[in-house]
């Protein structure tokens, strides 16, 4: 898509928002993203089921009690009146498969979670609301009643550490990348491609087959550290989900610092070149029509698998969300990232229902320690804000009576494939920074667990720890 054509859509869809604005109608527009994963799709589900449960009032729980409140007025009735799924029109972004997960998640006799997401999707939830102030419901009386669009939009978690690849030069990026190469894990699992760049000449001519086998070599490296070490910082993101375009020239490019400012028509030159066009091409279909758009972002960050992946892992996953944390900054602040819509940016730890209460907030402030670990996160902290969350509560929490007369805090669940209910104990969870005797210990496995019996039809209450804190601070100042 050419940057004329993106600008014209872009002055169409804004057209279009005045137009809505006039008669009454916000568009809302929210980013969900996170390393692949995170926790996602399964927020979506979980945000749209309650809301919808919400407003048709179904349920014996009040399933969001301090969403709510914050939309109760001072007579005590509450503003919302309608939660609707809007059509999907003639959108060209397929539409959030949202009765398909949630159908799949309420099967009595083997529930399952979703899939991973391998391209964008959207959903928009319209609500209609009494108007809050005099002038609103002037406004409401001439041109009908306040709606809200909230336009949700999913996408593979890999895509997310693109954002800060879009700030480097080929040579910056390669630099770095082939530095990383010589830490362990990465050094034994990059043997074979750095082996293959040993090979080349700094003068070799430009060759699509050489391009492509060093492509095919570095993605299998990717692969390889995702797969077996459970690494995260791993670029370009289309290596590992290519999404529509599949396997394309585009992409074959690799990281090679053998020669600095190469010779048009040389092999180094190609790549260089492939990597802008990669870097141009991601901006323009993905980063400047969907990301720049939203006015706020929810992060989903699963801190408890990082943390239970071990050390190296860890590592690797808190420099990847420090460097997108450094992003986001410059996001907020205006910087080089196209203009600013977005307001603020919520970081998220998820599935906090695998620790017990009293730990919950602990992922809150490991979360803020690994964002903030990256030069240029600690400053411009402006509309970053921090939760934990589960959004499909699996599991309660109990004590659980020792044999010598100590309680232990567990929370109960049932495994993916297993048929009772049985005590998990993940352990102490740091709060902040993670001290090195934390690594010294063998580590919880964290099973999948089962979700919890939901009731069928799509505006059922699904249990969770604290969505609707979350949604007060995410859009409940624009409602
Ligand atoms: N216990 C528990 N598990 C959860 C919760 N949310 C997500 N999970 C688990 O995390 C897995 C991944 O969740 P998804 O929602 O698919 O993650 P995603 O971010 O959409 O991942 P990609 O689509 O691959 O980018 C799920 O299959 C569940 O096993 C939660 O609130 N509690
Ligand atoms: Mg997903």
């Amino acid at each position: 898509m050419s940057s004329t054509w993106n600008k014209i859509v872009h002055r169409a869809v804004a057209a279009k928002d005045t137009a809505r604005d006039f008669a009454n109608v916000n568009t809302l527009k929210l980013g969900v993203t996170g390393l692949s994963g995170a926790g996602k799709t399964a927020f979506l589900v979980s945000v749209i089921s309650n809301l919808l449960a919400m407003a048709q009032k179904k349920g014996a729980v009040d399933s969001l009690p301090r969403f709510r409140q914050a939309l109760t007025d001072e007579s005590g009735q509450i503003r919302l009146l309608d939660v609707k799924i809007e059509s999907a029109g003639s959108s060209r972004i397929p539409r959030f498969a949202y009765e398909k997960f949630r159908g799949k998640l309420a099967q009595q006799e083997e529930p399952s979670w979703p899939a991973g997401t391998d391209k964008p999707a959207q959903i928009v939830l319209r609500l209609t609301l009494k108007p809050r102030t005099k002038l609103g419901k002037l406004k409401g009386a001439l041109v009908g009643p306040r709606v809200v669009r909230l336009e949700f939009f999913d996408y593979p978690g890999e895509w997310l550490l693109d954002l800060p690849l879009l700030e480097q030069s080929y040579q910056q990026w390669s630099t770095e990348t082939l530095l990383n190469m010589k830490e362990a894990p990465r050094d034994a699992l990059s043997e074979q491609f750095r082996a293959f760049l040993g090979t080349l000449s700094p003068s070799a001519p430009a060759d699509d087959k050489t391009a492509e086998h060093g492509f095919e070599l570095y993605r299998d490296m990717l692969r390889r550290c995702r797969r077996d070490a459970e690494l995260r910082w791993l670029q370009p993101g289309h290596f590992l989900m290519p999404g529509q375009w599949g396997d394309v020239p585009l992409h074959h490019f690799f990281p090679w610092a053998g020669a600095p400012n190469p010779f048009p028509g040389t092999l180094a030159a190609q790549l260089r070149d492939r990597f802008e066009a990669y870097k141009r091409e991601i901006r323009e279909t993905f980063f400047e029509p969907y990301f720049t758009a939203f006015n706020r972002q929810v992060v989903l960050v699963d801190v408890l698998g990082a943390l239970f992946a071990g050390r190296t892992a860890f590592e690797d996953t808190r420099r990847a969300l420090g460097r997108i944390g450094s992003s986001y900054s410059k996001l907020l602040s205006g910087g080089w990232l196209f203009g600013r819509k977005t307001q603020h940016v919520a970081f998220v730890a998820t599935k906090s229902d695998y620790v017990d209460e009293l730990q919950r907030p602990h992922l809150q402030a490991m979360l803020e320690s690994m964002v903030a670990s990256a030069p240029g996160a600690e400053g411009n902290a402006l509309g970053r804000r921090f939760h934990f969350v589960s959004s499909i509560r699996c599991t309660t929490d109990a004590n659980e009576p020792g044999k010598d007369g100590v309680t232990t805090r567990v929370v109960m669940g049932t495994g993916i494939g297993e048929q009772h209910q049985r005590p998990f104990y993940p352990g102490i969870v740091p709060a902040g920074d993670v001290p090195p005797v934390f690594w010294t210990k063998p580590f919880f496995v964290m099973p999948q667990l089962r979700p919890p019996v939901l009731q069928p039809g799509e505006a059922h209450p699904i249990d969770h720890i604290n969505l609707d804190a979350l949604l007060v601070d995410l859009f409940g100042d624009a409602l």
